[in-house]
């Protein structure tokens, strides 16, 4: 029976049940078949319904719980002690999702300590919240790691990290696509024949000969399918951002917004989540926008307020919050400064897939009239 009036329209399934084929159903499922008809309209929904719902992770909860693993667990014995940050839903707990096809969490790191190396398919990147001394290793090209910056690591890349003996407790948060590598049961994992990789290169030498933005001519010939400068620096990305604010009109939805690029293609830096930086600038009340595709964000500082599918969740410095596919949200910054936000996305898959539409609330009717 038909619940949305839209599909009593020719082109939906709208068929009455008769004993004849109820019977007929029964001899279906006894040869592992169905109709189709019976499925048709829940498995094509007038537009993407997602089953992720908005979620935030405070700051001030999540460091305290990040600081108390350390004394619980070692990196060693945990592999990887990350707090995972699981979506308020089913779906979530199902996927280990923080949202959508999108795995995050939070790992923090005392002086002296290292995550052992291992490789995998799905592709991770890293957003630093706080701390110093910390460094990654990344296929033998050894990368420090400060404050804000954000950092790769591509798929089937060996990668360990680690916090120099007189750095500080470090804390970054995880981002990867584990859960559209299962969904698409195609992960594989290894780990690597010594705790740590030794580095092959001078250190941060990918994002010291390409993180200008300009080609290397006298170096060899880049054949990576992701970005060749590995880690984006934070002062680089805010001097980035107020520069590109003294000219430009704020967008109504993202306030001024940079892609972390790979500067080769001008596409996104890896090939399955891409990730922004946003400044919202003081006074700043965003129009309210939706899209295919989930977005994690995390408050690299100041203060405000986003909507979320109608809910509204106030966050300051380092407060997480994600936004499922299709619901409309908007941003507010209410305090005295710019707000930033960085976040990561699953974009890339939906480009691949020709599948990232956006539509803002002036827009009327979206795919429908297409
Ligand atoms: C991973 O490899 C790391 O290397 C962190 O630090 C979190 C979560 C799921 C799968 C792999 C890391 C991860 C992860």
């Amino acid at each position: 029976m038909a619940t949305d009036p839209r599909d009593a329209q020719l082109g939906r399934s709208n068929v009455e049940d008769t004993p004849e084929l109820e019977a007929f159903y029964k001899e279906l499922a006894g040869v592992n078949s169905d109709a189709f008809w019976n499925r048709a309209n829940a498995i094509e929904p007038w537009e993407p319904e997602t089953r992720y719902r908005p979620t935030i992770w405070r700051y001030d909860q999540m460091r305290d719980l990040c600081i108390r693993a350390i004394d619980l667990v070692s990196p060693e014995k945990a592999g990887r002690r990350v707090i995972t940050l699981m979506n308020d839903s089913e779906a979530g707990r199902e996927n280990t999702a923080v949202c959508g096809w999108l795995f995050s969490g939070l790992q923090a790191m005392k002086p002296g300590e290292i995550t052992p190396a291992h490789r995998h398919t799905a592709s991770a990147h890293r957003f630093i919240m706080e701390g110093g001394g910390a460094y990654t290793v990344v296929d033998g090209h050894r990368i420090t790691l400060g404050k804000h910056d954000y950092v790769l690591t591509p798929n089937g890349c060996w990668h360990d990290h680690g916090v120099a003996a007189d750095g500080q407790l470090s804390i970054w948060q995880d981002g990867l696509d584990i859960p559209l590598m299962n969904v698409m049961e195609s992960n594989f994992y290894a780990v690597y024949d010594k705790p740590a990789q030794t580095a092959k290169y001078p250190e941060n030498d990918l994002p010291l000969s390409y993180g200008a933005g300009l080609k290397p001519e006298t170096r060899g010939e880049w054949d990576q399918g992701f970005s060749p400068v590995m880690v984006y620096r934070w002062d680089d990305v805010q001097d980035a951002l107020h520069k590109m604010a003294k000219v430009n009109d704020a967008c109504p939805h993202d306030g001024h917004m940079l892609r972390y690029s790979n500067p080769l293609t001008g596409g996104w830096a890896m090939k399955t989540m891409g990730a922004n930086m946003q400044m919202l600038p003081k006074g700043f009340t965003g129009k309210a926008h939706r899209h295919t595709g989930n977005v994690v964000y995390n408050v690299a500082g100041g203060s405000g307020y986003s909507v979320i599918g109608g809910e509204r969740f106030d966050w300051g410095e380092h407060d997480i919050f994600c936004v499922p596919s299709w619901m409309w949200h908007e941003h507010v910054n209410t305090g005295d400064e710019p707000a930033y936000l960085f976040s990561f996305n699953d974009f890339p898959v939906m480009e691949a897939f020709g599948t990232r539409i956006t539509e803002t609330k002036e827009e009327a009717g979206g795919y429908q009239q297409i």
